[in-house]
């Protein structure tokens, strides 16, 4: 179902026109209110009545999350305090929180988004939501929370972690949606499944993940083992939270992005040069309705392309590829470039192997290594030494046909590898040491 007809399926002409408006407008708010814009502005020499049209918005700089962090907590709210409703805070691998701010209307845009999302995915009036992302400063719990109750869902704030109790109130309660970390439903399986307790008796219809990169192998991972529809959600704090874009659960083909409040852009991370429809790099967002917090042509380090394509659900708006990852977490071993997600693929297309791994670098003798740790189901484990060395072997040599990335593969019992109550843990960097 479409939860917003009017705007969801609105043609781009439209969209384009709204969109201009509502940017002129967010460039002017947020060079009266943010000195950090005004003196990038300034800077480049642009003032806000200089965007005329949408091509307009490429003169204006990049924001990347250092110039988040260098203002750090509030530097980049474009309201006073006392019109910020709501805080929440993006936890960062490494130094400082980024810090996010809302108004009621964003919290109130925000509910709407979700609730387009939640109907995306496949959630209506009548379903009962299972929440299982974590409630806090986290935007993933209370995104969802908000949204489900705009769309007239019922939601149990169950949140991560206490995960028999999960099964058990999945048992009782009966939900028909579940929305969880790709990571953490996988551990929700596995301990339902340790509890006698089989997916076919339970009544879910479609799971809404997200908030990590996830392998299409993995989705059919999911369907397979809970019984449901998967559809994966896109979101970060600094934009707004899960919710700036989703797959609709007729296609599962991309996910759209809420245009007519988010503009996207692909381009190159390495020389910022724009990057045309279908071509990988990196996504740049710009907030056009965002009050407290706007951001301006942020580099969110999301590897992924855009597809204008009409879609089957009747969505108008482009569609993302799923991400494969950050910039960042791109694994650079002895000179090929790989990520986490494209090792998982390769991993969950050999039978026996469980989804859960983590990948461990190293540096030996001036050189990287990349240790692939991955989990073998109870009955392979049991196997001689020797039939587990030659699966060993066979995972590696197809990593290195799939990505060229030479790959020690250890097989580890089951549970050897911590399992995660929100988002994985997929990279052990030793190098940083
Ligand atoms: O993860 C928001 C969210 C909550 C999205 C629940 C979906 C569901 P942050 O904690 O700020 O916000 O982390 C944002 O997570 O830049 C991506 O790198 C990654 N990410 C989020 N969704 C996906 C996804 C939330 N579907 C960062 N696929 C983003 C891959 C994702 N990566």
């Amino acid at each position: 179902m479409i939860y917003d007809i009017e705007y969801e399926t609105m043609p781009r002409e439209a969209l384009e026109a709204i969109q201009l408006r509502r940017l002129q407008t967010t460039i002017q708010r947020a060079y009266a209110n943010v000195p950090f814009y005004k003196e990038k502005f300034d800077q480049a020499g642009i003032k806000p009545t200089d965007i005329r049209s949408l091509a307009d918005l490429r003169h204006l700089p990049y924001t990347t999350k250092q110039d988040l962090r260098d203002n750090y907590p509030y530097g980049m709210f474009a309201v006073p305090m006392d019109n910020v409703v709501r805080i929440h805070a993006s936890s960062g691998t490494t130094g400082k929180p980024t810090v996010v701010g809302y108004t009621a209307r964003d919290v109130d845009t925000w509910a709407n988004l979700m609730a387009r999302s939640l109907s995306a995915g496949g959630a209506w009036r009548g379903d009962i939501i299972h929440n299982a992302y974590g409630y806090g400063l986290f935007t993933g719990g209370l995104g969802v929370h908000y949204g489900a109750e705009r769309l007239g869902t019922s939601v149990i704030p169950v949140s991560g972690g206490n995960t028999k109790r999960q099964i058990v109130i999945m048992k009782d309660f009966k939900p028909t949606i579940l929305t969880a970390t790709p990571s953490y439903t996988l551990h929700l399986a596995e301990v339902a499944s340790e509890m006698g307790v089989s997916f076919d008796d339970l009544g879910f219809k479609y799971g809404i993940f997200g908030a990590e990169p996830w392998s299409e192998q993995m989705r059919d991972e999911i369907e397979r083992t809970l019984k449901l529809t998967a559809v994966d959600i896109y979101g970060l704090s600094e934009v707004m939270g899960p919710g700036v874009a989703i797959e609709c659960h007729e296609a599962k083909a991309g996910l759209h992005i809420f245009e007519d409040h988010f503009i996207p852009e692909i381009i190159d991370p390495g020389s910022g040069d724009p990057k045309a429809y279908g071509d990988p790099g990196e996504l740049v967002f710009t907030t056009v309705t965002k009050e407290a917090f706007p951001v301006i042509r942020y580099r969110t380090r999301d590897i992924t392309s855009l597809n204008p394509e009409p879609c089957v659900c009747g969505r108008t708006h482009v569609r993302m590829k799923r991400v494969s990852g950050r910039s960042d977490d791109m694994l650079i071993i002895r000179g090929v470039n790989v990520f986490p997600s494209q090792i998982e693929s390769v991993l969950m297309e050999i039978d026996g192997v469980a989804p859960h791994y983590q990948l461990v670098v190293d540096r030996e003798e001036q050189l990287d290594t990349l240790t692939v740790m991955v989990e073998v189901n109870e009955g392979l484990f049991s196997d001689e030494v020797k039939q587990l060395q030659a699966l060993e072997r066979r995972i590696s040599k197809n990593i290195k046909e799939y990505f060229g990335v030479s790959a020690k593969v250890k097989l580890v019992e089951p549970k050897a590898i911590a399992r995660s109550q929100g988002k994985a843990i997929r990279v052990v960097d030793n190098r940083e040491i």
